[in-house]
């Protein structure tokens, strides 16, 4: 199984270009489906260590269903199959690049929740166009076991959020495992108190928002992703998601640019249009770097062929 490793803005996406399970065929978001349920040991096995790191996203390649995206890619982590990964979609692009597949300019990608736009700039940095990205509950106050009570915005960013402004906890990188601990138990209350989606989605992203240090930086935010691991980029679908509540207060214009960093200080140039169905059109720049070109190898006698599941 070929794969390339990147990074972006030091959160890993492993792209895997061929090897893959015979997901069939039809909408992305079948397969996506199918990828979740009948190759749960595959996918697992491609990010947990040994293999893998902690955090890392994979990006599987398949044939889109429009004709006119240069690829489809189905998104997971360790522990989950993603609807879309905008750090994973600018470590895509470059990756594409680095193969002589992309050149500069405008190429549209097939995901599980639909079609989205990248424009590579150069070849480490790209502007992506997210799918419409909405607000869907806000100011909701959930009992959070051992912090009280804590109050925050369900949103949609190609992922669902739970989104607290402001953190209760500062958010630097020298609170990581406290963060960590209060984002699960966040993600826990919300399951446990029904704060989902309009069809029943479960929260599976957690979003603390600060203040930065760096008066250039609008914000800084701590991001739990569903392995438990916390994303080392300020998270593209997270930042949707964010994008989508500071138009619904009004604290952000349609076309104004902000600058907003992840925890270990990794930024995002983020900028919205208004979306045709009320919500909003995020679009999101960073930089990723290639770090590996690689053949996984699974062997018949590996005791831990599968990766570490605990
Ligand atoms: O950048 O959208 C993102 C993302 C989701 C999970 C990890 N990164």
């Amino acid at each position: 199984m070929h794969v390339i490793d990147s990074h972006t803005g030091g959160m890993p996406t492993r792209v895997i270009l061929d090897g893959g399970p015979d997901l069939g065929s039809g909408p992305l978001a079948e397969r996506a489906r199918r990828l979740a349920t009948e190759h749960e040991a595959f996918y697992k096995s491609i990010l947990l260590e040994p293999r893998g790191q902690p955090g890392m996203v994979g990006a599987l390649l398949v044939a889109p269903e429009d004709s006119g995206c240069e690829t489809g890619v189905i998104y997971f982590d360790a522990d989950a199959v993603l609807g879309m990964c905008g750090h994973g979609t600018i470590g895509l692009s470059v990756t594409l690049a680095h193969m002589g597949r992309i050149r500069p300019g405008t190429h549209r990608v097939e995901t599980p929740v639909g079609v989205i736009s990248v424009e590579l700039l150069d070849a480490n940095t790209v502007r992506v166009t997210n799918v419409e990205s909405r607000r869907v509950r806000a100011a909701v106050q959930i009992e959070v076991d051992g912090h009280g009570s804590i109050t925050g915005d369900l949103a949609y960013g190609g992922n669902w959020f739970f989104i607290v402004d402001p953190s209760p906890i500062p958010v630097n990188p020298g609170n990581i495992r406290a963060l960590t601990d209060l984002t699960i138990a966040i993600r826990q209350a919300c399951i446990a108190q029904g704060v989902r989606g309009e069809n029943g989605e479960l929260v599976d992203h957690v979003i603390l928002q600060d203040q930065s240090p760096n008066k250039d930086v609008h914000s800084r935010n701590f991001v739990l992703c569903p392995d438990n691991q916390y994303d080392r980029s300020p998270c593209g679908t997270g930042s949707s998601a964010r994008l989508a509540c500071l138009a619904a207060n009004g604290a952000l214009e349609a076309g104004e640019e902000i600058v907003q960093e992840s925890v270990i200080g990794s930024p995002y140039v983020l900028s919205y249009q208004p979306g045709p169905n009320g919500g909003v059109i995020p679009t999101l720049t960073g930089q990723a770097h290639i770090m590996a070109e690689a053949r996984l190898v699974f062997a018949p006698n590996d005791p831990f062929r599968d990766g570490i599941a605990f």
